[in-house]
């Protein structure tokens, strides 16, 4: 049966640059577009078909650039706006498409819009942010919400004699997309920008948009959907783009209602059902990490049924927000290079589509920071204040941001083993990781066995396979706590998935006796056949995939 031709992002693979550690081109030590263009065959190599690349708009930083002033113009330490278009068109003749990252729950403090507002009621800037007068029972601030990154979510602005919601902090005032003014502006910028070429858009913390402050819904709110049902049908509709939504609030019964074909809003959404899901329920992210391989299956296996037939799944493992995969569930010690082969391999050959974060290609590891001042992130600095404040050591909570603080995903990419990894002659702004010198891409890829080399098969066999893309998901030994083991299915084919998740060797029980042995298409060690019988053994963070006609 000839199915329709997917789109292209449904058979292609992602790769995120974080541009301010990808590679920095004029000695700055900050990462920068002409750094980006200038590694783009590596990219071409890799066999990527499109980039997410992190907000470089015009931004005072204090969010890395997730704090945007000006929606229209490049930040100048990461280039310019021809700079940006070169970029998309050296990108494109070498087959990437770029999809942008859209900041728009909320803006800069520093934003013009703000600015305005911050100086009289009387503009019309001023209704596109939330505000309350001071409320008598609070004794000020209009209630307790906390703000993300520390503090109140509340900040008063004399001038204007109001406080002002900024859910992350006082720098990103939220913007209010009750109002149909402020909806029309951010419409306009996103086609303005569509109609440069892009690929289409990750929307950052797509599920805040709708908040309802009065009934203090910030997540999901009642008229969240409208919104995006919105956006699509004054950006999207029409444009051969992708489009996917952060959503650390859904789940895979809302799943559909963010990406279904027939609800017109986006293509994907990124879920942290299988991320939080180890965090701890005090301390979130700063907490010990919780993991737990049935919990994890579970819940992955539970998003590929929502979407099995309509929508589609993002896949990944780690991004700028996240530590590195090798350190969080696979190893850094002497199965490095096989452990971080199979986590790629066991997200990567499940329906949807995968998601490389910079550096994840050859293994990079988290960063082990010894010193306070070694942090950059505006989310671990603010905690530390919080946390600190609560008695919390500076060595429990460095424990702590090391294990899954943000920094960890940040710093800069390990190009080869020269000083600061190549990533720049200059001072870089965040410290490069001590174990540059043997983690680097140039060490990686002048190995056939390296991870690169790896993801590189990874990547060509989506495209070689239509099990991949197509095929139906059935997660196999849900319960087994060191296997993670799936079987695709389309038409008569069959193609089954296996993850050692530990350092030892374990025996898997299989549901049934097989007796036809596959073709292996993909491992991280060698092996010749699926053994019939009713069991597999699995040597350490072993991974491989076998195909049954
Ligand atoms: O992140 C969403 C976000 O809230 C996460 O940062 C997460 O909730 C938090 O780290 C929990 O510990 C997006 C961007 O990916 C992030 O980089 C930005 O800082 C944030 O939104 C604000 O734009
Ligand atoms: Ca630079």
């Amino acid at each position: 049966m000839t199915q329709a031709l997917q789109p292209w992002w449904k058979t292609a693979t992602g790769y995120q640059i974080y541009p301010r550690s990808f590679c920095d081109s004029n000695g700055d030590g900050i990462g920068d577009l002409q750094g980006i263009i200038s590694k783009l065959d590596h990219l071409r190599d890799l066999g990527v078909g499109f980039v997410w690349l992190s907000p470089v708009y015009a931004s005072p930083m204090r969010d890395n650039g997730y704090d945007i002033s000006d929606y229209r113009d490049i930040a100048p330490e990461f280039g310019t706006l021809e700079d940006f278009d070169q970029l998309v068109a050296q990108a494109q003749d070498k087959g990437i498409r770029i999809v942008m990252d859209l900041v728009v729950n909320h803006c800069s403090s520093d934003h013009d819009w703000f600015l305005k507002a911050c100086e009289t009621r009387d503009c019309p800037e001023h209704a596109y942010f939330y505000w309350r007068d001071q409320s008598p029972e609070t004794n000020g601030s209009p209630d307790d919400q906390r703000a993300c990154f520390g503090g109140s979510a509340w900040t008063w602005v004399e001038a204007v004699g109001r406080y002002y919601y900024g859910h992350f902090g006082p720098g990103q005032p939220d913007l209010n997309w009750h109002n149909p003014a402020l909806r029309h502006e951010v419409f306009d910028m996103m086609n303005w920008w569509l109609d440069k070429g892009i690929g289409g858009f990750r929307i950052d913390v797509i599920e805040l948009i709708g908040k309802d402050l009065d009934t203090r819904i910030y997540a999901e709110g009642p008229d969240m959907h409208r919104f995006i049902q919105d956006m699509h049908q004054a950006c999207f509709a029409g444009r051969d783009i992708m489009t996917v939504g952060e959503s650390w609030s859904a789940k895979p019964d809302t799943a559909l209602l963010y990406c279904g074909d027939s609800r017109h809003e986006v293509d994907m959404v990124f879920n942290f059902n299988h991320i939080d899901a180890a965090w701890d329920q005090d301390k979130g992210r700063f907490g010990p990490n919780l993991f737990d391989l049935p919990t994890h299956k579970r819940i992955l296996a539970s998003w590929q049924d929502a979407l099995a037939n309509d929508g589609w799944n993002s896949l990944y493992l780690s991004n700028h927000d996240l530590p590195r995969p090798v350190s969080h569930y696979g190893c850094e010690g002497p199965y490095r290079v096989r452990s971080a082969k199979m986590l790629a391999m066991t997200m990567h050959l499940m329906k949807g589509t995968p998601f490389i974060y910079q550096g994840e290609e050859i293994g990079m590891t988290n960063a082990h920071f010894t010193e306070i001042g070694q942090f950059r992130d505006i989310e671990t600095l603010g905690q530390l204040k919080e946390q600190s404040a609560r008695g919390v050591s500076q060595q429990e909570f460095i424990a702590g941001a090391n294990t899954n603080g943000r920094d960890n995903g940040r710093t800069p990419v390990q190009w080869d083993g020269t000083k600061h990894a190549g990533f720049t002659t200059g001072q870089p702004w965040i410290d490069v990781n001590t174990n540059y010198v043997d983690i680097n891409v140039e060490e990686d890829r002048s190995d056939p066995n390296g991870v690169f080399a790896f993801y590189q098969n990874l990547i060509a066999l989506r495209g070689e396979l239509d099990i991949i893309t197509k095929g139906s998901f059935a997660l196999i030994g849900g319960d087994d706590p060191n296997v993670f083991a799936y079987e695709r299915a389309l038409d008569d084919q069959r193609l089954l998935v296996f993850g050692n998740f530990t350092d030892k060797t374990v025996h898997f029980q299989m549901p049934e006796t097989r007796t036809t042995q596959g073709k292996i298409v993909l491992s991280n060690l060698y092996r010749d056949a699926l053994p019939s019988g009713d069991h597999v053994t699995l040597a350490p963070f072993e991974a491989f995939a076998c195909l049954l006609e």
